[in-house]
């Protein structure tokens, strides 16, 4: 069947239930943005004109909010707990319910089964017949759930998975046993999933797929009425909880009070929280729409270092706010601090919100060191000087989000074979090189197998040693695009690429394909699992499988739609 738009929400709202605080947030959000939803919902359907689409049957299984697996998110709500996962799937359903496919949500495991076809409550009874959805959206708790109540099943239906990830899984980790032979093994990752499959709230890695949220869109009244109502010297902190206060915070907190009124939107029961100097003015924990209202004032959104990577600065970004942050030097990972310890991935995060710092940047964004007070002094300063508009990437607006779920859903395909593929002409450089790697264009007119993205986007290029292809592609103006290894994993792209080795081998190795410049050897990847952007190492120069890619819209490549 051909999927429609659908700007009515009102099915969508019942579907999702009642009864818990988390619920009842997600559903005031759906509410509150129905509108823009709809315009959006709108503009797509325009854009994308007469197009095919097909109507998908979609099971959303929230496992983290079931409570199987203790829910420790509901119940901290309405006092300053984590929020940015319930902004995601209230708008991960939204898209699907607007995109027009057939939803089932699922907020426990009893529903799941109900949903499946298995019955209840007896272990890991499997299922036996089809799999009766094209695709289930889930999560790592989600996917432990099915794994006990579907058995062996899982295996043969986990390509219709996609699990929603917020800071991602690096290939490393998700393949169990070079995992655990090579000291990748976590509390999470290890499923063997395709990479892909695993969908993050900013674009992390390109290893998996991009999924994001959206943000409150304005309009040109709106934006000018904004800029009109500024108070240039209001700041407001990002931090819900008393504990993101703590610690050295009072130094800069100082210096910025010299020059402007601070603002805080902290939970507290009954008193003010001690964490908290007397100079700000709290209003404490505040509704979604409220906290819009205090941004669209503010001058400043100021972030302490945590929490990493969350919704609100694009919120403040959107407002007309610039937003200031501290740089990590060292930056921080799993290897180093107690938030990321555990989590499926090695990425080191330079600042409290990487993407704010490289896919926004100045003049909306400033990122400081704030161990140096000199430094922050004068980022004030220029902030209170700068004049900023609003502003909010294409990818984060209700349209941008419909357009790249919308191509994942018709496009992404983990249950069909992928089976290497040698291109026979790999030409010269169709652009110029960069100093000390090589790139190499592609020519289209060899026939290809269908792939999405289109083999039209590949860039190949050889990175620098100890660079990992994301670096590399980035630093050529494309995106690793890890869809494409396997037509680059072979003798002709080395070839091509005019690299000099002695010995080609084929190795499990999450570096490869790659060139060791010392031993002049070169060697491929015998595991397409292990296809990774993310892996680096310092005596190898990969081979990257680049493409290009939409701007504003980083998930998809020119010819993606
Ligand atoms: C992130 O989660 P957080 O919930 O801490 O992320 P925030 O950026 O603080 O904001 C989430 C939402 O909370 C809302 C705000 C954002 O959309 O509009 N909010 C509000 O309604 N009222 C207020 O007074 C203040 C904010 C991240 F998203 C998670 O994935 C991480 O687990 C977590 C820890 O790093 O950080």
């Amino acid at each position: 069947r051909q999927a429609a738009f659908r700007t009515d929400l009102s099915v969508l709202l019942e579907q999702v239930g009642s009864g818990k605080e988390s619920l009842s947030f997600m559903k005031r959000r759906i509410r509150r943005l129905a509108q823009q939803w709809a315009t959006a919902a709108n503009r797509l359907d325009v854009k994308l004109g007469q197009r095919w689409r097909d109507q998908k049957k979609i099971l959303v299984h929230v496992g983290f909010l079931t409570e199987e697996s203790g829910d420790v998110f509901s119940p901290k709500v309405l006092k300053g707990g984590p929020l940015g996962e319930m902004v995601q799937w209230a708008d991960i359903l939204t898209a699907l319910h607007v995109l027009g496919h057939n939803l089932k949500i699922s907020m426990s495991v009893k529903e799941l089964q109900g949903f499946l076809g298995v019955p209840p409550g007896r272990g890991s009874c499997p299922l036996t017949g089809p799999l009766p959805f094209d695709l289930i959206y889930t999560d790592y708790h989600g996917l432990q759930q099915m794994k006990q109540h579907m058995g062996l099943s899982l295996k043969k239906h986990k390509c219709h998975i996609r699990v929603i990830d917020t800071f991602g899984t690096e290939p490393a980790y998700n393949h169990e046993e070079y995992a655990t032979l090579h000291g990748y093994r976590t509390n999470w990752g290890y499923w063997n999933l395709n990479p892909r499959q695993y969908m993050t709230m900013f674009p992390h890695t390109p290893d998996n797929s991009f999924m994001g949220f959206v943000s409150e869109e304005l309009n040109e009244t709106e934006k000018r009425s904004i800029q009109q109502n500024k108070v240039n010297n209001m700041a407001v902190v990002y931090g819900k909880e008393a504990s993101m206060w703590k610690q050295g915070k009072d130094g800069f907190l100082e210096i910025l009070h010299r020059y402007m009124e601070v603002h805080g939107t902290v939970y507290y029961e009954t008193q003010r929280p001690p964490e908290v100097p007397p100079f700000v003015k709290n209003h404490g924990l505040l509704p979604q729409h409220e906290l819009q209202q205090l941004l669209r004032k503010a001058k400043l959104f100021i972030g302490f270092g945590f929490p990493y990577e969350g919704p609100a600065p694009l919120e403040a970004i959107a407002n007309g706010c610039i937003f200031l942050q501290p740089k990590f030097q060292p930056p921080h990972s799993s290897l180093n601090h107690e938030f990321f310890r555990g989590k499926p991935t090695s990425r080191e995060v330079f600042s409290q919100h990487p993407y704010a710092e490289q896919y926004i940047g100045r003049p909306h964004v400033m990122t400081v060191d704030y161990n140096n007070s000199l430094e922050f002094d004068s980022a004030i300063k220029e902030i209170m000087r700068t004049k900023v508009e609003p502003f909010l990437p294409y990818e984060y607006t209700c349209e941008g989000m419909l357009e790249r779920v919308h191509a994942y859903v018709q496009n992404q395909d983990f249950c069909v074979p992928q089976p290497p593929f040698i291109p026979t002409n790999f030409s010269r450089p169709l652009f110029v090189p960069l100093t000390n790697s090589t790139t190499l264009g592609w020519t289209s007119n060899v026939t290809a197998p269908a792939a999405w993205p289109p083999l039209s986007s590949l860039r190949l290029l050889m990175s620098q040693e100890g660079q990992s292809c994301v670096e590399a592609c980035h630093s050529a103006g494309f995106i690793c695009e890890p869809a494409h290894f396997r037509f680059i994993n072979n003798k002709e792209a080395l070839r091509g690429l005019e690299v000099q080795c002695e010995v080609v081998d084929s190795e499990i190795n999450h570096i490869l394909p790659a060139f060791s410049v010392m031993r002049r050897e070169c060697g491929l990847q015998r595991e397409p699992l292990l296809f990774s952007c993310a892996g680096h190492s310092p005596k190898y120069r990969r081979l990257c499988p680049c493409r290009d890619y939409r701007r504003g819209q980083v998930a998809l490549c020119r010819d993606c739609l």
